[in-house]
Protein backbone atom coordinates (compact mmCIF):
# COMPACT_ATOMS: atom_id res chain seq x y z
CA UNK A 1 0.00 0.00 0.00
CA UNK A 2 1.58 3.70 -0.80
CA UNK A 3 1.35 6.07 1.99
CA UNK A 4 -0.53 8.64 1.28
CA UNK A 5 -0.23 12.24 0.96
CA UNK A 6 -2.76 15.74 0.77
CA UNK A 7 -2.37 19.04 0.42
CA UNK A 8 -3.86 22.11 -1.16
CA UNK A 9 -3.85 26.11 -1.77
CA UNK A 10 -6.27 28.37 -1.45
CA UNK A 11 -7.91 31.42 -4.31
CA UNK A 12 -7.36 34.30 -2.61
CA UNK A 13 -4.41 36.06 -4.77
CA UNK A 14 -1.95 35.19 -7.61
CA UNK A 15 0.27 32.64 -6.81
CA UNK A 16 3.90 33.38 -6.69
CA UNK A 17 7.24 31.42 -6.82
CA UNK A 18 7.08 30.65 -3.13
CA UNK A 19 4.09 28.97 -3.36
CA UNK A 20 5.14 26.94 -6.32
CA UNK A 21 8.70 26.48 -4.56
CA UNK A 22 7.04 25.51 -1.01
CA UNK A 23 4.79 22.93 -1.74
CA UNK A 24 3.49 22.45 -5.41
CA UNK A 25 7.33 21.81 -6.89
CA UNK A 26 7.84 18.98 -3.53
CA UNK A 27 4.06 17.76 -4.90
CA UNK A 28 5.29 17.03 -8.36
CA UNK A 29 8.18 15.02 -7.14
CA UNK A 30 5.96 12.87 -4.80
CA UNK A 31 3.07 11.96 -6.79
CA UNK A 32 5.43 9.25 -8.31
CA UNK A 33 5.87 7.83 -4.89
CA UNK A 34 2.42 8.70 -2.89
CA UNK A 35 -1.08 7.98 -3.24
CA UNK A 36 -1.66 11.56 -3.60
CA UNK A 37 -4.96 13.79 -3.19
CA UNK A 38 -4.54 17.43 -4.32
CA UNK A 39 -7.24 20.27 -3.49
CA UNK A 40 -8.22 23.69 -4.61
CA UNK A 41 -9.52 24.77 -0.85
CA UNK A 42 -11.70 27.57 -1.77
CA UNK A 43 -13.82 26.61 1.49
CA UNK A 44 -10.17 28.67 2.84
CA UNK A 45 -10.41 31.06 0.29
CA UNK A 46 -13.61 32.93 1.90
CA UNK A 47 -12.15 33.38 5.47
CA UNK A 48 -11.66 36.87 3.50
CA UNK A 49 -13.80 38.21 1.94
CA UNK A 50 -13.62 37.61 -2.09
CA UNK A 51 -15.45 39.05 -5.35
CA UNK A 52 -17.48 35.76 -5.82
CA UNK A 53 -16.54 36.04 -9.94
CA UNK A 54 -12.78 36.40 -9.50
CA UNK A 55 -13.18 33.41 -6.64
CA UNK A 56 -14.55 31.04 -9.51
CA UNK A 57 -11.53 32.44 -12.05
CA UNK A 58 -9.34 32.00 -9.44
CA UNK A 59 -10.53 28.49 -8.39
CA UNK A 60 -9.61 27.04 -12.17
CA UNK A 61 -6.38 29.06 -12.15
CA UNK A 62 -5.08 27.42 -9.28
CA UNK A 63 -6.12 23.59 -11.00
CA UNK A 64 -4.28 24.58 -14.00
CA UNK A 65 -1.26 25.69 -12.33
CA UNK A 66 -1.15 22.47 -10.73
CA UNK A 67 -1.30 20.79 -13.97
CA UNK A 68 1.11 22.88 -15.71
CA UNK A 69 3.52 22.21 -13.10
CA UNK A 70 3.10 18.71 -13.44
CA UNK A 71 0.67 17.12 -11.24
CA UNK A 72 -0.82 13.89 -13.63
CA UNK A 73 -4.54 13.66 -13.08
CA UNK A 74 -3.89 9.85 -13.69
CA UNK A 75 -1.71 9.53 -10.80
CA UNK A 76 -3.24 12.08 -8.14
CA UNK A 77 -6.54 13.26 -7.37
CA UNK A 78 -7.27 16.81 -7.94
CA UNK A 79 -10.46 18.62 -6.76
CA UNK A 80 -12.05 21.03 -5.35
CA UNK A 81 -12.79 21.08 -1.94
CA UNK A 82 -15.56 22.81 -1.34
CA UNK A 83 -16.86 19.76 -3.96
CA UNK A 84 -16.80 17.12 -0.81
CA UNK A 85 -19.18 18.69 1.39
CA UNK A 86 -17.24 15.60 4.16
CA UNK A 87 -14.82 18.39 4.59
CA UNK A 88 -17.26 20.57 6.40
CA UNK A 89 -18.93 17.78 8.70
CA UNK A 90 -15.80 16.72 9.70
CA UNK A 91 -14.51 19.90 10.72
CA UNK A 92 -17.64 20.58 12.45
CA UNK A 93 -17.25 17.83 14.62
CA UNK A 94 -13.38 18.92 15.00
CA UNK A 95 -14.79 22.00 16.52
CA UNK A 96 -16.39 20.25 19.35
CA UNK A 97 -12.83 18.61 20.70
CA UNK A 98 -10.65 22.12 19.62
CA UNK A 99 -10.14 24.60 22.61
CA UNK A 100 -10.37 28.10 21.89
CA UNK A 101 -6.42 28.92 23.51
CA UNK A 102 -5.61 26.60 20.77
CA UNK A 103 -6.69 28.38 18.05
CA UNK A 104 -5.57 31.95 19.65
CA UNK A 105 -2.31 30.81 19.19
CA UNK A 106 -2.22 30.88 15.39
CA UNK A 107 0.01 33.33 13.30
CA UNK A 108 -2.45 34.33 11.06
CA UNK A 109 -5.38 35.30 13.60
CA UNK A 110 -2.71 36.84 15.86
CA UNK A 111 -1.27 38.71 12.70
CA UNK A 112 -4.35 40.29 12.03
CA UNK A 113 -5.83 40.65 16.05
CA UNK A 114 -2.66 42.91 16.54
CA UNK A 115 -2.97 44.54 12.99
CA UNK A 116 -7.09 45.35 13.13
CA UNK A 117 -8.27 44.34 16.81
CA UNK A 118 -10.19 41.03 17.80
CA UNK A 119 -12.79 42.45 17.17
CA UNK A 120 -12.84 42.18 13.31
CA UNK A 121 -11.42 38.67 12.79
CA UNK A 122 -14.21 36.97 11.29
CA UNK A 123 -15.03 33.37 12.97
CA UNK A 124 -14.05 31.87 9.77
CA UNK A 125 -10.49 33.10 9.61
CA UNK A 126 -10.27 32.24 13.39
CA UNK A 127 -11.52 28.50 13.02
CA UNK A 128 -10.06 27.29 9.46
CA UNK A 129 -6.79 25.50 11.02
CA UNK A 130 -9.67 23.30 11.99
CA UNK A 131 -11.30 22.80 8.71
CA UNK A 132 -7.30 22.18 7.41
CA UNK A 133 -7.36 19.26 10.43
CA UNK A 134 -10.64 18.27 8.99
CA UNK A 135 -9.26 18.46 5.09
CA UNK A 136 -6.05 16.26 6.12
CA UNK A 137 -7.36 13.44 8.42
CA UNK A 138 -10.55 13.01 6.74
CA UNK A 139 -8.18 11.04 4.20
CA UNK A 140 -5.88 9.14 6.38
CA UNK A 141 -2.79 11.25 5.32
CA UNK A 142 0.10 10.79 6.39
CA UNK A 143 2.26 13.20 4.93
CA UNK A 144 1.26 16.71 3.71
CA UNK A 145 3.87 18.82 2.23
CA UNK A 146 3.77 22.42 2.88
CA UNK A 147 5.64 25.17 3.49
CA UNK A 148 7.08 26.68 7.01
CA UNK A 149 3.98 28.59 7.79
CA UNK A 150 1.72 26.07 7.51
CA UNK A 151 3.89 23.26 9.96
CA UNK A 152 1.77 25.06 12.86
CA UNK A 153 -1.37 24.31 11.25
CA UNK A 154 -0.31 20.29 10.60
CA UNK A 155 0.46 20.06 14.82
CA UNK A 156 -2.90 21.26 15.19
CA UNK A 157 -4.21 18.49 12.74
CA UNK A 158 -2.34 15.62 14.78
CA UNK A 159 -3.15 17.24 18.42
CA UNK A 160 -7.01 16.75 17.34
CA UNK A 161 -6.49 13.50 15.45
CA UNK A 162 -4.70 11.95 19.00
CA UNK A 163 -7.66 14.05 21.00
CA UNK A 164 -10.29 12.13 18.76
CA UNK A 165 -8.33 8.59 18.61
CA UNK A 166 -8.20 9.08 22.55
CA UNK A 167 -11.83 10.15 23.46
CA UNK A 168 -13.31 7.69 21.10
CA UNK A 169 -10.89 5.46 19.58
CA UNK A 170 -8.46 4.12 16.80
CA UNK A 171 -10.02 6.67 13.93
CA UNK A 172 -7.66 8.61 12.01
CA UNK A 173 -4.07 8.33 10.93
CA UNK A 174 -1.50 11.15 12.34
CA UNK A 175 0.09 13.07 9.61
CA UNK A 176 3.35 14.82 9.36
CA UNK A 177 4.63 18.21 7.73
CA UNK A 178 6.79 17.52 4.91
CA UNK A 179 8.97 20.23 4.17
CA UNK A 180 12.58 20.94 2.14
CA UNK A 181 15.09 23.18 3.89
CA UNK A 182 16.34 25.65 0.98
CA UNK A 183 12.26 25.57 -0.05
CA UNK A 184 10.15 25.74 2.87
CA UNK A 185 10.16 29.29 3.65
CA UNK A 186 11.01 31.45 0.16
CA UNK A 187 11.29 35.39 1.59
CA UNK A 188 10.02 38.71 0.25
CA UNK A 189 12.40 40.05 -2.36
CA UNK A 190 11.73 43.39 -0.41
CA UNK A 191 12.10 42.04 2.86
CA UNK A 192 14.04 38.87 3.21
CA UNK A 193 13.08 38.67 6.53
CA UNK A 194 9.25 38.31 6.00
CA UNK A 195 8.18 35.30 3.71
CA UNK A 196 6.93 35.83 -0.13
CA UNK A 197 3.12 36.06 0.14
CA UNK A 198 0.66 36.82 -2.03
CA UNK A 199 -1.51 39.21 0.28
CA UNK A 200 1.62 41.66 0.41
CA UNK A 201 1.31 45.22 0.05
CA UNK A 202 3.85 45.57 -2.63
CA UNK A 203 4.10 43.31 -6.29
CA UNK A 204 8.01 43.91 -5.26
CA UNK A 205 7.62 41.49 -2.91
CA UNK A 206 6.76 38.57 -4.84
CA UNK A 207 6.98 37.09 -8.59
CA UNK A 208 4.03 36.01 -9.80
CA UNK A 209 3.68 33.20 -11.59
CA UNK A 210 1.75 34.73 -14.09
CA UNK A 211 4.17 38.05 -14.65
CA UNK A 212 5.84 38.48 -18.01
CA UNK A 213 9.80 38.69 -18.82
CA UNK A 214 10.03 42.70 -18.29
CA UNK A 215 8.64 42.11 -14.98
CA UNK A 216 10.49 39.35 -13.86
CA UNK A 217 13.47 41.51 -14.56
CA UNK A 218 12.38 44.52 -13.38
CA UNK A 219 11.32 42.93 -10.18
CA UNK A 220 14.74 41.06 -9.51
CA UNK A 221 16.51 44.11 -10.24
CA UNK A 222 14.63 45.81 -7.39
CA UNK A 223 15.21 43.23 -4.81
CA UNK A 224 16.92 44.20 -1.95
CA UNK A 225 20.47 42.62 -1.63
CA UNK A 226 22.64 42.66 1.26
CA UNK A 227 25.90 44.73 1.96
CA UNK A 228 29.08 43.60 -0.06
CA UNK A 229 29.46 42.31 -3.12
CA UNK A 230 30.90 38.43 -3.34
CA UNK A 231 27.44 35.74 -4.09
CA UNK A 232 28.29 34.16 -1.26
CA UNK A 233 25.87 31.38 0.06
CA UNK A 234 25.22 32.24 3.77
CA UNK A 235 22.80 32.87 7.13
CA UNK A 236 24.28 36.35 7.15
CA UNK A 237 22.97 37.77 4.21
CA UNK A 238 19.39 36.64 4.04
CA UNK A 239 18.51 38.82 0.93
CA UNK A 240 21.38 36.90 -0.93
CA UNK A 241 20.90 33.54 0.14
CA UNK A 242 17.37 33.98 -0.21
CA UNK A 243 17.93 34.63 -4.37
CA UNK A 244 20.51 32.10 -4.61
CA UNK A 245 17.94 29.87 -2.90
CA UNK A 246 15.55 30.47 -5.70
CA UNK A 247 18.33 30.51 -8.64
CA UNK A 248 19.10 26.26 -7.31
CA UNK A 249 15.62 25.38 -6.72
CA UNK A 250 14.61 26.15 -10.42
CA UNK A 251 18.15 25.58 -11.96
CA UNK A 252 18.45 22.17 -10.50
CA UNK A 253 21.44 23.13 -9.17
CA UNK A 254 23.07 22.82 -5.24
CA UNK A 255 23.77 26.80 -3.55
CA UNK A 256 27.68 25.82 -3.54
CA UNK A 257 27.09 25.05 -7.95
CA UNK A 258 25.54 28.24 -8.18
CA UNK A 259 28.04 30.26 -5.83
CA UNK A 260 30.94 28.49 -7.96
CA UNK A 261 29.38 30.08 -11.18
CA UNK A 262 29.45 33.63 -9.66
CA UNK A 263 32.84 33.41 -8.70
CA UNK A 264 34.39 36.96 -9.40
CA UNK A 265 31.39 38.56 -10.62
CA UNK A 266 29.30 41.31 -8.87
CA UNK A 267 25.47 41.41 -8.06
CA UNK A 268 24.30 42.79 -11.28
CA UNK A 269 26.13 39.78 -13.23
CA UNK A 270 24.29 37.52 -10.71
CA UNK A 271 20.86 38.94 -10.85
CA UNK A 272 20.32 39.23 -14.62
CA UNK A 273 21.21 35.63 -14.55
CA UNK A 274 18.58 34.87 -11.79
CA UNK A 275 16.07 36.48 -13.72
CA UNK A 276 16.30 34.99 -16.83
CA UNK A 277 16.65 31.31 -14.95
CA UNK A 278 13.48 32.50 -13.45
CA UNK A 279 11.82 33.61 -17.11
CA UNK A 280 12.90 30.01 -18.86
CA UNK A 281 11.31 28.66 -15.77
CA UNK A 282 7.92 30.45 -15.95
CA UNK A 283 7.62 31.26 -19.95
CA UNK A 284 7.05 26.87 -20.97
CA UNK A 285 5.02 26.46 -17.61
CA UNK A 286 2.54 30.24 -18.83
CA UNK A 287 2.06 28.71 -22.08
CA UNK A 288 1.36 24.92 -20.53
CA UNK A 289 -1.52 26.56 -18.72
CA UNK A 290 -2.87 28.56 -21.20
CA UNK A 291 -3.42 25.60 -23.45
CA UNK A 292 -5.63 24.38 -20.67
CA UNK A 293 -9.21 24.78 -21.52
CA UNK A 294 -11.89 25.56 -18.67
CA UNK A 295 -14.02 22.64 -19.55
CA UNK A 296 -10.94 20.56 -19.96
CA UNK A 297 -9.89 21.34 -16.25
CA UNK A 298 -13.66 21.37 -14.49
CA UNK A 299 -13.67 17.79 -15.99
CA UNK A 300 -10.50 16.67 -14.30
CA UNK A 301 -11.98 18.35 -11.06
CA UNK A 302 -15.09 16.47 -11.18
CA UNK A 303 -13.20 12.67 -11.55
CA UNK A 304 -11.32 13.90 -8.81
CA UNK A 305 -13.68 14.61 -6.45
CA UNK A 306 -15.67 11.78 -7.22
CA UNK A 307 -12.73 9.49 -6.69
CA UNK A 308 -11.95 11.22 -3.25
CA UNK A 309 -15.59 11.18 -2.13
CA UNK A 310 -15.60 7.48 -1.30
CA UNK A 311 -13.00 7.75 0.59
CA UNK A 312 -14.17 10.93 2.67
CA UNK A 313 -17.44 9.35 2.88
CA UNK A 314 -16.49 5.78 4.66
CA UNK A 315 -14.31 8.10 6.81
CA UNK A 316 -16.98 10.57 8.37
CA UNK A 317 -19.39 7.35 8.59
CA UNK A 318 -16.95 5.83 10.87
CA UNK A 319 -16.65 9.23 12.58
CA UNK A 320 -20.61 9.58 12.71
CA UNK A 321 -20.83 6.18 14.22
CA UNK A 322 -18.25 6.52 16.90
CA UNK A 323 -19.90 9.93 18.37
CA UNK A 324 -23.39 8.28 18.65
CA UNK A 325 -24.65 9.76 15.32
CA UNK A 326 -27.03 7.32 14.07
CA UNK A 327 -25.88 6.48 10.39
N1 LIG B 1 7.02 32.15 0.98
C1 LIG B 1 6.75 30.86 0.93
N2 LIG B 1 7.76 29.95 0.86
C2 LIG B 1 7.50 28.62 0.81
N3 LIG B 1 6.26 28.12 0.80
C3 LIG B 1 5.23 28.99 0.85
N4 LIG B 1 3.91 28.83 0.87
C4 LIG B 1 3.29 30.03 0.94
N5 LIG B 1 4.20 31.00 0.97
C5 LIG B 1 5.43 30.40 0.92
C6 LIG B 1 3.25 27.52 0.78
O1 LIG B 1 2.40 27.53 -0.35
C7 LIG B 1 1.22 26.84 -0.05
C8 LIG B 1 0.09 27.86 -0.29
O2 LIG B 1 -0.86 27.81 0.60
P1 LIG B 1 -2.03 28.85 0.75
O3 LIG B 1 -2.20 29.73 -0.39
O4 LIG B 1 -3.21 28.04 1.06
O5 LIG B 1 -1.64 29.70 2.01
P2 LIG B 1 -0.51 30.60 2.50
O6 LIG B 1 0.52 29.77 3.17
O7 LIG B 1 -1.19 31.59 3.38
O8 LIG B 1 0.12 31.31 1.22
P3 LIG B 1 0.51 32.83 0.95
O9 LIG B 1 1.10 32.92 -0.39
O10 LIG B 1 1.29 33.42 2.06
O11 LIG B 1 -0.90 33.54 0.92
P4 LIG B 1 -1.53 34.65 1.82
O12 LIG B 1 -0.67 35.85 1.63
O13 LIG B 1 -2.90 34.80 1.22
O14 LIG B 1 -1.56 34.17 3.22
C9 LIG B 1 1.36 26.35 1.40
O15 LIG B 1 1.86 25.04 1.44
C10 LIG B 1 2.35 27.30 1.98
O16 LIG B 1 3.06 26.79 3.08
Amino acid sequence: MKKRIFSGIKPSGDLHIGNYLGAIQNWVALQEEYDSIFCVVDMHAITVPQDPATLRKRTLEIAKIYLAAGIDPKKCSIFIQSYVSEHAELAWILNTIAKIPELEKMTQFKDKSVKDGKESVLVGLFDYPVLMAADIILYDTQLVPVGKDQKQHIELARELAQRFNYKFGETFVIPEAYTKKESENIMGLDDPTKKMSKSAKSEYNYIALSDDAETVRKKIKKAVTDSGSEIVYSDDKPALKNLINIYSLLDNKTPKEVETLFVGKGYADFKSALAEVIIQFLEPFQKRMAELSDEKVLKILEDGAKKVQSIAKKKLEEVKKKIGFIV
